[in-house]
């Protein structure tokens, strides 16, 4: 009787191990499915993509990848340009899945933020069919990508990179005019620097309307990441103008714009939407809100040990928005403010407070000093880029991999403990049985 119980239990025991083995783990390896999702998809990721190459981006990843990849419009710009979002998700679960959403662009310089968000969407949806891990990612979870918010930026940046706001026309200098005098190249020589001496300063440009004043109505706009409702025009900030001269102007309303209403159409229909990120560039660092005060928000805890997290896997130091300096209408605040949604603004490059670099691209001349590559300020060189796109990367795949249901592992095997401990109970109880009988 004995031995016929010892294997009894044995086989128990195999089986449950074979249970725990079969459940799907990111410690054991799936087969990859049929998809024709490894349709070779190339693309450069050493150079700045121009407006026509990235719609056509978002053309080839739809057409390479439809089982994952969806791309629709979520608004128009003031130049009617659409407002594009990549929606990357298998469709596998039909529960609702847990989101990360990616904005980028908000401001018309930081062109390598189009590159990230781009990267990001291209390096999930190729290694999807053969790595585990992305496969596990997008079976599971959501990740909406905004890869330019400000698409109308997009051109205008390449012809004057000090542009940061959007194309609202508005008449600066109340001439009747809009947008009538913006800065020139000039010299020609693909810059526009500015100028500074003891008496003035200003940007290269001339008197485009013949009105006396030089670049008094440059292109736009207004501060997208400043025209959120959440605290919007509150004057107890440093960054905020209610002038229209301003490079951080608000807007005449909160979602007085496009591109922003877009954000909170999007956002209010989106309520599986978690963690979310809003890349931009002049310096590198994560911030977390609240951007409008120092005070700390009320999920300061969790918002430190992600930003630790992402601190460590990127390199980028972490702190509080508002250390950086106090803005109001500012988008993180109202993610978190408004919806309670974990909001990261991640600058990825700059050259902000880097006195000697800006030091190195100015000259003097007769008293007046220029300063050139306005654009290397905001944006990596070439050959940087790609170390760029992976460092964030690394960031986005782990808000995902917190989005993930925590692993059964440990509820399998306290499982099979339960199973097996009721079986040698069944056993017991049998052989008690039988002695009574015999
Ligand atoms: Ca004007
Ligand atoms: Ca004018
Ligand atoms: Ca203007
Ligand atoms: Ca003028
Ligand atoms: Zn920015």
């Amino acid at each position: 009787m004995k031995k016929v119980e010892t294997i009894i239990l044995i086989i128990i025991l195999l089986n449950n191990i074979i249970i725990y083995s079969s459940q799907p783990s990111i410690f054991h390896s799936q087969k990859t499915g049929s998809l024709s999702t490894n349709v070779f998809f190339q693309f450069s990721w050493n150079k700045y993509h121009n407006y026509s190459e990235i719609l056509n981006f978002l053309k080839k990843l739809n057409e390479s990848y439809s089982e994952i990849a969806k791309i629709y419009s979520i608004g128009k710009t003031w130049n009617n340009r659409n407002i594009w979002c990549i929606e990357l998700s298998s469709h596998v679960s039909s529960k609702p899945k847990p989101a990360l959403f990616i904005v980028s662009y908000h401001h018309a310089r930081e062109r390598i933020t189009i590159e990230v968000a781009l990267y990001t969407a291209w390096y999930l949806a190729t290694n999807y069919a053969t790595n585990n891990t992305i496969r596990k990612i997008l079976d599971q979870t959501v990740i909406y990508i905004i890869p330019a918010l400000n698409a109308d930026g997009i051109e205008i940046s390449e012809i004057n990179p000090w542009q940061r706001k959007n194309l609202r026309p508005i008449d600066e200098d109340g001439d009747g005019k809009v947008d009538e005098d913006p800065p020139n190249d000039v010299d020609g020589d693909g810059e526009i620097y500015q100028w500074w001496n003891n008496a003035s300063s200003g940007f290269e440009g001339i008197d485009d309307d013949g009105d006396g004043l030089v670049n008094e109505d440059w292109l736009g706009g207004v501060d997208l990441n400043r025209n959120y409702d959440f605290h919007w025009n509150d004057t107890e900030v440093s960054s905020g103008s209610s002038d229209p001269h301003s490079e951080v102007y608000i807007g005449s309303a909160p979602f007085s714009e496009l591109e922003t209403q877009a954000i909170k159409n999007f956002v209010e229909t989106h309520e599986n939407i978690k963690y979310a990120i809003s890349f931009h560039s002049g310096t590198e660092v994560i911030l977390y809100p609240w951007s409008y005060t120092y005070d700390p928000p009320p999920d300061e805890e969790e918002f430190v040990s992600l930003a630790e997290d992402m601190s460590e896997i990127s390199g980028y130091p972490y702190f509080q928005a508002s250390e950086l300096y106090t803005c109001s209408g500012e988008w993180g605040d109202w993610m978190y403010g408004v919806h309670r949604i974990f909001a990261f603004v991640i600058e990825v490059y700059g050259q902000y407070g880097n006195d000697t670099w800006i030091l190195e691209h100015t000259k003097e001349i007769d008293g007046t000093f220029y300063f050139y590559n306005i654009w290397e300020y905001f944006n990596p060189p070439e050959n940087k880029i790609k170390n760029v796109l992976e460092r964030n990367l690394q960031i986005a795949l782990y808000l995902l991999s917190k989005l993930l249901p925590k692993q059964r592992f440990d509820v399998y095997i306290i499982f099979s403990f339960i199973i097996v401990f009721m079986m040698i109970a069944l056993i017991v109880i049998v052989r008690k049985s039988r002695e009574h009988t015999y």
